[in-house]
């Protein structure tokens, strides 16, 4: 019996020193020390010794399991080592190699004119204004000196909300400086940008949805000589220091005098050239002295107060800026177009 002992044992100690995982580990302790092991298999015969040999193959088996176990428990701890060794092998990070570089966004075009434009203003100590895009006939048409029998009313032109009543979609920024006036005392500087809705069919130079931004001076004595010089220094800022403008009459129900201002082509300095169109000026945007019907109507006392406004169409002046030819471009957000700016 003491020889098969020393046989298991010599036998378990090869197996063990010779496997290579965990799952051999397991699979060898249940063949040498589990219930139907080896080991006790050779005990369960201990009853046909004798009394004196009983103690000592008892004791022997006992060292010859402490072995195997201590040969187990070694082993395991092995095997984990080297798993681990392996594991961190197989994640080791070379940090020489180059990272992979991510691709960052950038501002949408139009973002990019809006806030180059609101900058300008901002410099010239305005605030910024900020309103509803669901309005009422009264805030975008009345208010604004746009009676009801205007064309700009027609179902044909504007968003008007089924069911809501008076409700529409803005048409321009307007009713934003009229909730201005109406709740704010002159001195008044502000500018007013957003997105405005029109019902106009989508081609190269139209979008039912667009943007504007629009501006509104109130104060005593503002004259037309404060609109020319606040809108030629906006010019300078957005188009470069050597800018001229001029002014052409024109008409706006909400102003009186009312007129269109180009800027000298920031092209080619008014030589003429493909962007404005060999004229050597670019339109930038329309204004005038606020009509005295349109204080009365926000409040404030005409002949107290005057004041000019001014506005202008921030998909156009992207459009000339950056020579874009279709302003479907600016709201398709195909990223190789948009990589350009
Ligand atoms: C109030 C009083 C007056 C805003 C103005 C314009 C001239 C103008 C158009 C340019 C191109 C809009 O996008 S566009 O179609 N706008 O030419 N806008 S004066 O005048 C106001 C606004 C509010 C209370």
């Amino acid at each position: 019996m003491k020889e098969k002992l020393a046989q298991i044992r010599d036998k378990a100690i090869q197996k063990l020193n010779e496997a290579a995982d965990l799952k051999t580990l397991e699979d060898l302790r249940v063949q040498f020390l589990g219930k139907k092991g080896e080991l006790t298999g050779i005990l369960k015969g201990m009853g046909a010794l004798s009394k004196e040999e009983r103690p000592v193959i008892g004791q022997l088996a006992n060292e010859v399991r402490a072995d195997i176990e201590g040969k187990l428990e070694a082993m395991k701890t092995a095997l984990a080592a080297k798993a681990q060794e392996a594991k961190l092998k197989a994640e080791t990070i070379d940090v020489t190699m180059p990272g992979k570089v991510t691709e960052l966004g950038h501002k949408h075009p139009m973002t990019q004119v809006i806030d180059n434009i609101k900058n300008i203003f901002i410099g010239m100590g305005y605030e910024i204004a900020e309103g509803p895009e669901v309005e009422t006939a009264y805030y975008n048409f009345e208010a604004l000196n746009i009676p009801k029998d205007h064309p700009a009313r027609d179902e044909q032109d504007t968003f008007y909300i089924n069911g809501m009543g008076d409700f529409l979609l803005r048409t321009q920024t307007s009713p934003m400086q009229v909730r201005v006036m109406e709740n704010k005392k002159p001195p008044i500087r502000i500018i007013a940008p957003g997105r405005v809705y029109r019902a106009d069919e989508v081609d190269a130079t139209h979008s039912p949805i667009f943007h504007q931004l629009e501006g509104l001076v109130i104060d005593k004595g503002i004259t037309m000589g404060d609109l020319k010089g606040a809108l030629a220094e906006f010019a300078k800022g957005l188009f470069g220091e050597d800018t001229k403008v001029r002014f052409r009459p024109h008409h706006f129900p909400f102003t009186e005098p009312s007129a269109e201002m180009d800027a000298s082509c920031f092209a080619c300095g008014g030589k003429g050239c493909r962007v404005c169109k060999d004229s050597g000026w670019i339109e930038v945007l329309g204004c005038g002295m606020v009509h005295p019907k349109v204080l009365e109507m926000c409040g404030i006392d005409p002949k107290v107060y005057s004041g000019f406004a001014f506005g202008m169409g921030l998909e156009r002046v992207a459009m000339q800026k950056y020579a874009i030819s279709d302003l479907r471009l600016l709201f398709e957000n195909d990223t190789r177009f948009l990589k350009q700016f």
